[in-house]
């Protein structure tokens, strides 16, 4: 048996071609894996001895060959096949240890050039992958390390399986078609000035998939759950479950409503998500106060809800959520005591994520999260909405000025309210919400929405601050917020009609700041 190794990443490479050189396999190899393996005593054949040509052209021609490509490419079943390979003097070549020069790691560098680009497009590796797993029942393909140590496993107890051999070929080919999608996304993203558009001319999106799902929406709907190919660290993608009943689909939609809020406040936080909106949001000094915080808001809705928190769960908080109807529960770590208090409850599903590196602030701040949406053939694509405001940020229109303390109340209203389905509006208190508003057509009805919901917790809005998702149309929307109760609101403000909103908070002796931003969520 023959086998060919090149790779550029050379992880484990050594320890692999000693187990095939143990098993009796002839070692073929291009220049650099080569003197690698040849120095550490492996008896190796270089391609080019192979081949009778040099690697040429800086090494843009190594295995491009009618002895390389013929090995891999017969089909042993095939006499003409076999026979062709006599006429020529070509062998076979069994087995094929290939990876790429680093194309993605190359234009991940800042500052990277065309030229560098280019120079890191492997051609004769991806040639040789084609061919190697195209005659997949034939050769096995290796494209990256982690496939040795089950290689060498297989090969030792005896052969390697069909089974095997044509799982390496699919890897093989998924992994050529990631590299050419990288090329792609690269190459299309250059614009004439030599900058990267964040919009491709043409867009490879990349998924790879984590499970499929019972159903989708609804139960006649077939569902599956993908992740990015390189996923951001502290999404919701690279969550652990640790026990519980299968996720659904609409758990998934709503886990990560529920995670990508949460995940925004610095101090414990504690939010509760139904139909993909929070009903629930609240900091505390601890998981437990934000908690029972949250739920304060709407019991009713929090029934069957997904609770998440961005501090680790202890035993207190485990124990007070168990008394709702939970259906998912999402935290960066929990206590041995919090999964004790769960063993009991075999239906709820515990969800572990590191909240992302660099603490509440969202990976990159966002830069790479792409947000996207199907619209009949069609996607939209737009930057993730992960804008934050500043106190700097804020501006009094009216003649009352916030307190202090409400303008703490305004900054929470509205974090909540950016991850409340528009039109929102928002009451807050001391820290948590007292009435959510969310999804109507109207902003007024979000609004009367809202200080209902707070009737029925039986909450006074009395003093509450009040987050507007967009501007306020008319000066309909405020009165309403203010005979509920409210005595200071945020909004972006830009309406035709600001002025007739600022006179109207004035005529009511309410405090009233601008964003300058709108945060839309549909
Ligand atoms: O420049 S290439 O596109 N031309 C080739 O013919 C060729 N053959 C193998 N690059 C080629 N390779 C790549 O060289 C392999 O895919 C691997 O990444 C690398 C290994 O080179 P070395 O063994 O010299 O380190």
């Amino acid at each position: 048996m023959n086998a060919l190794l090149s790779v550029s990443d050379k992880t484990g490479i050594v320890e692999l071609a000693q187990a095939l050189h143990a098993a009796g396999v002839r070692l073929l190899s291009t220049g650099g894996t080569a003197k690698l393996l040849a120095d550490q005593g492996l008896p190796v054949t270089e391609v080019a001895e192979l081949t009778g040509f040099p690697e040429m052209l800086d090494g843009r021609v190594k295995t491009l060959h009618p002895k390389v490509h013929g090995g891999l490419l017969a089909r042993r079943d095939l006499p003409e096949h076999m026979a062709a390979l006599h006429r020529h003097a070509i062998s076979t070549i069994d087995i094929l240890v290939v990876n790429l020069y680093p194309f993605e790691a190359t234009v991940a560098k800042a500052g990277v050039t065309l030229e560098d680009a280019i120079e890191n497009i492997d051609i004769g590796g991806p040639a040789m992958v084609r061919s190697g797993a195209k005659n997949w029942k034939d050769v096995a393909v290796l494209t990256d390390a982690s496939q040795y140590e089950g290689f060498i496993a297989e090969l030792k107890a005896g052969a390697v399986s069909q089974k095997t051999k044509f799982a390496l070929a699919v890897a093989a080919f998924n992994r050529i078609s990631n590299y050419d999608g990288a090329i792609s996304d690269y190459l299309s993203s250059l614009q004439e000035d030599g900058a990267r558009s964040m919009f491709p001319a043409q867009s490879n999106g990349r998924f790879v998939k984590i499970q499929d799902l019972r159903y989708g929406e609804n139960p006649h709907q077939q569902a599956a759950f993908y992740r990015d190919l390189y996923p951001a660290p502290g999404s919701l993608a690279v969550a652990q479950q640790l026990q519980g009943k299968e996720l659904s689909y609409n758990n998934i939609a709503d886990a990560d409503a529920a995670w990508e809020c949460v995940k925004s406040f610095d101090a414990p936080a504690c939010v509760i998500v139904k139909h993909a909106n929070p009903c629930g949001v609240a900091v505390g000094k601890d998981p437990l106060e934000a908690y029972s915080k949250a739920f304060q808001t709407d019991p009713t809705s929090a029934f069957g809800g997904i609770i998440a928190f961005n501090r680790p769960v202890d035993g207190a908080a485990a124990q007070a959520v168990r008394g709702q109807f939970v259906e998912v529960l999402m935290a960066p770590a929990y206590s041995e005591e919090a999964l004790q208090v769960f063993k009991d409850r075999p239906n709820v599903r515990l969800l572990q994520i590191a909240l992302p590196p660099g603490g509440a602030t969202p990976w990159d701040k966002g830069q790479n999260f792409m947000d996207v949406k199907r619209v009949g053939s069609g996607l939209l694509m737009q930057t993730a909405d992960n804008h934050e405001l500043q106190l700097a940020d804020l501006k009094v229109v009216t003649k009352k000025q916030p307190t202090a303390e409400e303008l703490q109340d305004l900054l929470f209203a509205w974090k909540v309210a950016k991850f409340v389905k528009s039109n929102a509006i928002v009451f807050c208190k001391g820290g948590m919400t007292m009435g959510v508003g969310a999804g109507q057509m109207s902003r007024l009805d979000s609004a009367r929405i809202a200080s209902i919901k707070a009737q029925h917790a039986k909450l006074s809005l009395q003093g509450t601050a009040v987050a507007s998702d967009a501007f306020f149309p008319f000066r309909d929307g405020l009165d309403v917020v203010v005979d509920a109760g409210a005595t200071c609101v945020i909004q972006p403000g830009g309406s035709m009609r600001d002025p007739e909103v600022i006179a109207a908070a004035d005529e009511r002796g309410v405090a009233m700041v601008f964003s300058g931003v709108r945060h839309f969520r549909h």
